[in-house]
């Protein structure tokens, strides 16, 4: 049984959702963004973020390094292609450049927005992150403009990180009204029953 650290507010979303999409059992184990840094979870997750995995004595941070764990125990392709296929490479491309490209950005401007004290904030900073962002925007909304999913031709693993990312841009008003290709891709992605049942689920808690 997976043990997942977080909350749903926060990256660890995705990793609920994945489980909902294996149909696997897991625990939520509620911790916020600010306790995060008390000594007890640094043990788990030296860095003081969310989420983070237990799997019995085993210990993982990282969300993506998270979600290729929990991919490879389904042993299902169609969510995470098999190594040293073409899909593979290309989740792997497409994995690697939102964390590191796409995500980048938003995440930045969400600090300077809402996590770093007054002293830290950096004037017009959202301006340089939307600049930055537009040029993301504008790949990822060419190759959604041809497809539905964001490899192959079925849901997998970057379709979670994708989505999730963008829904976070939309609601930074990141994304306008005229893209209507990446609107319409995180509507689809938000319709799916396990994206239901991961926010509805953690909704009790
Ligand atoms: N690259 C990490 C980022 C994790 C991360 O920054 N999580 C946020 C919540 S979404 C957090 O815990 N932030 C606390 C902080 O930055 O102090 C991952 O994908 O797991």
């Amino acid at each position: 049984m997976f043990h997942i650290y977080g909350n749903p507010a926060s990256r660890s979303f995705r990793i609920y959702w994945l489980l909902e999409e294996l149909n696997l059992k897991y625990t939520y184990d509620p911790i916020s963004v600010k306790d995060a840094a008390l000594p007890d979870f640094l043990k788990i997750n030296p860095n003081a973020k969310i989420p983070a995995l237990r799997d019995g004595d085993f210990y993982l941070f990282e969300s993506a390094a998270i979600a290729y764990y929990i991919c490879e125990h389904s042993q299902r392709n169609s969510i995470l292609p098999f190594n040293g296929t073409r899909e593979r490479a290309e989740t792997d491309q497409w994995m690697f450049w939102i964390l590191s490209e796409l995500e980048q950005p938003i995440w930045w401007n969400t600090k300077n927005m809402h996590i770093w004290e007054d002293g830290k904030r950096v004037p017009n900073f959202t301006e340089q992150a939307l600049y930055e962002f537009s040029k993301h925007k504008k790949i990822v909304s060419t190759h959604l403009s041809r497809r539905d999913y964001m490899v192959g031709g079925s849901f997998s693993v970057v379709d979670i990180y994708c989505a999730h990312t963008l829904n976070w841009a939309k609601s930074s008003h990141f994304l306008t009204e005229s893209d209507s290709t990446l609107l319409k891709y995180i509507e689809s992605m938000k319709s799916r029953p396990a994206f239901l049942k991961a926010k509805n689920l953690l909704k009790k808690t």
